[in-house]
């Protein structure tokens, strides 16, 4: 067997995690990531037969079972996964009823997966279903982003229309927009199927007060987004009460035609 600290699933993780602490994002335990991995990419470093234990999903997970998950641990630091990985990652496979995590791999000091597993994984199964390439998603607390959110209205048009006209690469970026939820209780299966309901038509979502969901096919896919977002709303903040200039809804429209992109309908006027 290959020394599966040396795998790049591993090392992009732990790369990762690092980037996002030194953002200032992930303080404490704050954060979490969750990246889907096929069978052939631990077969070189896993017997994925040998299971170590089983971790209840404490909700249905059965849409996915059998799929493998590389996830942050519960009360870890981002800070700490990259000197640590086999304390602060685990790998599992959903049971084939769906109510289980197989453990193979992490979790070495008999912890589990994030509290935010359900959010995680009710995310996973929407953004499959749109795109199958989607593999990664990502929980963090970007300090502009909920600046922002707590200065702006709920709505989720209006804060899309916000961010799009602060910074040109915003609407290039994520054209559907960003989804919004009211503040809710985190950790528990309504935040998880609230958001995962957004996920139907966003890539990203704000939990207000809290911190944000990205997406992606990949760690920097999903990380580029929400680095989008986080530069966009430190923008809007900086100039917050003091703006000159905003970029015009005819302007965001001759965007959109040059970069051959379809903004969500119903924001330009
Ligand atoms: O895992 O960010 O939302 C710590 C959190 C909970
Ligand atoms: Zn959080």
């Amino acid at each position: 067997m290959k020394n599966i600290l040396e795998a790049p699933f591993l090392r992009e993780i732990c790369k990762t995690a690092s980037n996002m602490y030194r953002q200032g994002w992930d303080e404490r335990n704050g954060g979490n990531i969750s990246v889907r991995l096929d069978e052939e990419q631990l077969t070189p470093y896993l017997d994925v037969k040998n299971v170590l234990r089983t971790i209840p999903t404490k909700f249905d997970a059965e849409k996915i079972a059998g799929q493998y998950y590389l996830v942050t641990g519960t009360g870890k630091y981002f800070k700490n996964v990259e000197d640590d990985p086999e304390t602060n990652l685990g790998i599992f496979r959903i049971s084939a009823d769906g109510t289980e995590a197989e453990l193979l791999w992490g979790y070495k000091d008999g912890g589990r997966f994030t509290s935010e597993l359900p959010a995680h994984l009710m995310s996973h199964i929407v953004r499959q279903s749109i795109d199958p390439t989607s593999r990664v998603i990502m929980h963090t607390h970007p300090t502009y982003t909920i600046a922002m959110n707590a200065v702006c209205p709920l709505d989720e048009d209006e804060f899309t229309h916000r961010l799009w006209q602060t910074n040109t690469e915003a609407i290039v970026v994520f054209p559907e927009g960003v989804g919004v939820l009211p503040w809710m209780v985190c950790g528990t299966n309504e935040i998880g199927i609230a958001t995962a309901e957004k996920m139907k038509e966003y890539r990203i979502v704000l939990w207000t007060n809290h911190g944000i969901y990205g997406a992606g096919k990949d760690l920097d896919e999903a990380f580029g987004l929400i680095e989008t977002v986080e530069k966009t709303a430190q923008i809007y903040m900086l100039t917050f009460g003091k703006v000159q200039n905003v970029i015009p809804d005819s302007g965001l429209k001759a965007l959109a035609e040059w970069f051959r992109i379809t903004p969500k309908k119903g924001i330009l006027q």
